[in-house]
């Protein structure tokens, strides 16, 4: 972080000698092993909060009146694995000694829940500080202990910052992709109030993990920046993400790569990754990072891939085999385990990496690193960066009228255009004098966030005020950069909001401006920029490369004959400022230059051309321009690009007159045309809503919907046949790794629309035919507790209610209690559960149990990402005696409730689910790993006894080698088993 002072410095040197000489080990999981001692209610309450008043007592102000009703929990405390370090410290206390004793060299505090917003789900928000302190206190007695025990062997503390049960960049609610459940603000405060009372413990280092939206751990880094300023020292900082599914992105949509871009600002001690995946297939990102990373690399995985069950099952000699291959091919600094791992795994760990030497930290070119969801490397190759001016108020029309008329989807058209056209980053520009204009920035990059192949870009935020710069700045995961800051306001100003930029972690554009105005001569505009740069660089923290100079393009041929050497002026400087500091940019807004011509796209375009043709020879290597617009230098008429050099560089003193009359014979000409790829508008209408539904564009979905109605006997075919097609293909390409969430949450979101549009004609069929109000019957649907995902649901939802169902959604995080209440008020006839994530697996046992104990006799139906035939099997069915059905996706929906509920079909699907799942258990139980094992001498003991001993085998009709060579394929390939094939 800053360049303050160690807190401990002793300590610290020993953490870096130690780090220099072999790879460090981490503890592994905490949950793991709390498991093990099967906790109830009382267990986890402890003597405190045994009554439960305390878990019912709210911080003042505090809208929320929690209690066994209140939907937010039933007020258990069950589960709050972090209420433990209060509740049961002698048991948190035993599992970080039993990971020292496996050889780990750093703990992890029991604190992965310990922020408000994760300790508000159970009430407990007022004993975060507590929490926090007193966890980081028990690791360093147990630390203390250790290393009295085994003196010369330095222990370290690491405080963690978990992720938030919310995330700051994605949007809880399909139909509101601008919406957030929690703000920067809000995370920031949480941070600082975790991280004060991590470092007053006694922390000696912090993490934030498991990272899943990059925004949260920006605001995370925000909060501990701060905190060590206020300090007046520094802990080292540890980072590490998490790739949420073989996509290979963070839940947030990142690579690993922009992940790291987007936090490098935070100069962490380590940066990895942790959780999800297991180790073989986090290697490839662990690789990656390796690549590009100045800093350390950590890597601690789960055990494995979860099971059907949610369950980890990879044992310590697999694990460690394979992150020793890791430790070999020389990727790591620091290794450990997260969910499923155990004083085992960290003890086969450290022996399978104990003679590999540590990564060496490699140093990295000095090249500007940029990212979107995706990394943007600006090297020497890249020649030159077009960043989009479009989505500006005040240098488009279109787009002002857009925003200004509230029509935000629209407004986005013209972003995704700019990428399209090769913007390799958009500038976004609110200033505007009929706009809120921090409002407008938030709003638009929040949208932005939501959608995939914009959000693919590193954003540039423009504004003449530091107020919206800063809204911008929290709504964005990626490294963006800041247009602008400039020493007008002088050099106090200009250090503030510097230092405040890099601590958001952007890079900056500084305008060539100071205390007497702006700069138009090559002498000022070079004095000015290099003033900048010594302060950027030498008092702010900033790189070299994250300084980008804009010396300032006006326009030129205005007929004031002071402005004919502006052009000249830039380039000069462009050449100059380059020549010092090679390292930075210099960038600029190229249109500006041709304002003078604005109604004569053609000249203005040629004066873009040219101008930027010897300003990049100069040395100019960003600028804001139309992108798309720019005609090919060699393209343009010969008379007219004499005229536009004439007056770029300021060849002659009656240029701009002759420009101006060769303008004549351009005038009205269209520009070049921002040629869309439209080529998928071509296919047949099934196949068009397919390409919609894939790559999430909602511009012809309604069209499309139409088109495929008018073809379909009835509307609701078009649901079931093409929509449902495409949202399958949809689903496989997200199994397969090769969509992530925030592109399916798009494709959601074209199939709403789509369906929107069809519904009246359904409602219409329905009357037409008298349908309408014989209802099929009532389902009770929800996302179970914990999980916040309905895309699935929504579609089964729509679908079922289509066919004449009444559906009871009861929306997401839905507790058990309210999920069987409304079952039974509702006189539903079948309950569906949804959950994407692992930890829905179990709650929906715990539904499917609690539906039992509690008498609700009603078939249930399973259904969503993780969920699974042998989990369902397993897991669920067993508790109940009505039929429980796995739904494997949602065109299936209908099908199964139609047969649930029709006395004819039912028995006969009934009984072949049934042995169906029986069929999943014998196999399961067959294949044992259930069983209890015994210990390995037990084993070989018990092993098996063939008599061979006393065997004799008998020799065989024909040793050696015998050839058959007339024996016909065809025959052969009777006898053959296929099987493994
Ligand atoms: N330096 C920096 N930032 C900047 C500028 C700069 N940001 C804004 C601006 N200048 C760069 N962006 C534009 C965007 C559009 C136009 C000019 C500069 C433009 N627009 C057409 C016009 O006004 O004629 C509008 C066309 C339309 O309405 O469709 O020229 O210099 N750091």
């Amino acid at each position: 972080m800053s360049q303050l002072p160690w807190k401990d410095p002793a300590r610290v040197a020993a953490l870096e000698a130690a780090l220099s000489r072999r790879i460090l080990l981490l503890d592994g999981a905490m949950g793991t092993m709390i498991q093990r001692h099967e906790l109830d209610e009382a267990g986890y309450r402890g003597e405190r909060f045994r009554t439960g008043f305390d878990a019912y007592r709210f911080s003042e102000g505090d809208a929320h009146r929690h209690g066994p009703d209140c939907g937010c929990g039933n007020g258990e405390l069950k589960g709050n694995n972090d209420l433990l370090t209060l509740t049961r410290p002698e048991l948190i206390a035993e599992i970080h000694r039993a990971y020292f004793e496996a050889g780990a060299d750093m703990v992890e505090t029991n604190t992965f829940n310990a922020t408000r917003v994760s300790q508000s789900d159970y009430g407990l928000q007022h004993i975060v500080p507590e929490l926090n302190r007193e966890s980081a206190r028990l690791a360093v007695s147990v630390r203390d202990a250790c290393e009295a025990a085994a003196p010369g062997r330095p222990l370290f503390v690491v405080g963690v910052l978990g992720p938030t049960s919310r995330t700051a960049s994605m949007s809880p609610d399909v139909n509101d992709p601008g919406f957030r459940n929690i703000t920067f603000d809000a995370l920031v405060d949480d941070y600082s109030q975790s991280a004060a009372a991590l470092v007053e413990g006694g922390a000696d280092i912090l993490m934030v993990e498991t990272v899943f939206d990059t925004l949260n751990a920006k605001a995370a880094c925000f909060a501990i920046d701060t905190l060590f300023e206020r300090l007046g020292v520094r802990l080292p900082v540890m980072l590490s993400g998490t790739i949420t599914d073989r996509s290979g992105r963070t839940l947030s949509g990142q690579t690993a790569e922009a992940f790291w871009y987007s936090l490098r600002h935070a100069r962490p001690l380590s940066v990895g990754l942790n959780c999800a995946l297991g180790a073989r297939d986090l290697r490839a990102h662990i690789d990656m990072l390796s690549e590009v990373a100045d800093v350390a690399i950590s890597a601690h995985p789960n055990a494995g891939l979860p099971n059907a069950f949610g369950g980890y099952d990879e044992g310590p000699e697999e694990m460690a085999g394979t992150l020793g291959e890791f430790a070999r091919s020389g990727l790591l600094n620091i290794v450990g385990g997260c969910c499923g791992t155990t004083p085992a795994h960290i003890r086969a760990i450290a022996d399978a990496v104990a003679d590999c030497p540590p990564r060496p930290i490699p140093t990295l070119r000095p090249y500007t690193r940029l990212s979107g969801l995706e990394p943007f490397v600006i090297t020497p190759e890249t020649n030159f960066v077009n960043v989009g001016e479009r989505t500006n108020v005040t240098g488009s029309a279109q787009f002002k009228k857009l925003i200004l008329e509230n029509r935000y989807d629209e407004a986005l058209v013209v972003a995704r255009q700019q990428v399209a056209s090769g913007a390799q980053v958009i500038d976004v520009n609110m200033d505007e004098g009929m706009l809120d204009a921090e409002a407008a920035m938030s709003r638009f990059l929040r949208l932005v966030a939501a959608e995939p192949d914009i959000a693919r870009v590193p954003l540039m935020i423009d504004s003449s005020r530091f107020s919206v710069i800063e809204a911008g700045l929290k709504c964005v995961q990626g490294k963006a950069i800041v247009n602008s800051i400039s020493l007008k306001e002088g050099e106090e100003q200009f250090l503030a909001q510097a230092k405040l930029v890099r601590r958001y972690g952007a890079a900056v554009v500084v305008m060539a401006f100071d205390e007497q105005g702006q700069a138009d001569t090559l002498e000022r505009k070079v004095s000015i920029c290099s003033r900048a740069h010594a302060l950027l660089t030498g008092v702010a923290g900033f790189a070299d490369e994250d300084v980008i100079f804009d010396p300032n393009i006006f326009a030129i041929a205005t007929g004031i004959e002071e402005h004919d050497g502006y052009a000249v002026a830039f380039i000069a400087a462009c050449r100059e400022l380059k020549a010092r500091f090679p390292h930075s940019h210099v960038s600029g807004g190229v249109s500006n230059v041709s304002f003078s011509f604005r109604g004569n796209n053609t000249v203005r375009d040629a004066i873009h051309a040219v101008f930027l043709y010897h300003a990049i020879q100069a040395g100019m290597d960003m600028g804001i321009v139309n992108a798309g617009g720019l005609p090919i230098l060699d393209d343009l008429p010969a008379a007219l690009r004499a005229a536009v050099e004439d007056v770029v560089l300021a060849r002659s003193p009656d240029a701009t007159e002759r420009l101006l009359a060769e303008a004549e014979n351009h005038k009205g000409k269209k520009a070049k045309a921002e040629v869309e790829a439209l080529a998928w508008r071509e296919q047949d209408v099934a196949g068009r809503i397919r390409h919609a539904l894939v790559h999430g564009i909602d511009a012809f979905i309604e069209a499309d919907a139409e088109a495929a109605r008018l073809e379909s006997s009835r509307p609701l075919d078009v649901i079931e046949g093409p929509l449902m097609d495409g949202m399958n293909v949809v689903g496989d390409l997200f199994g397969a790794g090769k969509m992530f969430l925030p592109q399916v949450v798009k494709s959601a979101r074209v199939m709403k629309r789509a369906v929107a549009h069809l519904i009246p004609y359904i409602e219409e069929e329905k009357l037409r035919t008298g349908d309408a109000g014989r209802s099929k019957g009532k389902v009770l649907m929800a996302t179970v507790k914990g999980d916040v995902h309905d895309i699935g649901k929504n579609i089964v939802g729509v679908v079922l209610a289509c066919n004449n169902f009444d559906v009871v959604d009861l929306g997401v995080m839905v507790p058990m209690q309210t999920i069987i209440d409304r079952a039974r008020e509702d006189k539903v006839d079948i309950v569906g559960l949804s959950g994407l994530i692992t930890p829905s697996l179990e709650e929906m046992s715990h539904v499917a149990k609690e539906m039992k104990r509690q008498g609700l006799d009603l078939p249930l139906m399973i259904g969503g990402a993780t969920t699974s035939r042998a989990h369902t099997a397993l897991k669920i069915a067993p508790h109940l005696a009505q039929p429980v059905v796995w739904v494997k996706d949602a065109s299936r929906a209908v099908g199964v409730m139609q047969t649930l509920l029709s006395d004819e079909l039912r028995p006969a699907f009934v009984a072949q689910v049934a042995a169906d799942y029986a069929e999943v258990r014998a196999r399961h139980a067959n294949k044992g790993d259930a069983k209890p094992l015994v210990p390995l001498a037990r084993a070989r003991e018990r092993r098996f006894d063939g008599g061979w001993a006393d065997y004799l085998p008998p020799t065989p009709l024909h040793p050696g080698v015998t050839v058959y060579d007339d024996v016909p394929l065809q025959e052969l390939r009777e006898i053959i088993d296929w099987t493994p094939f």
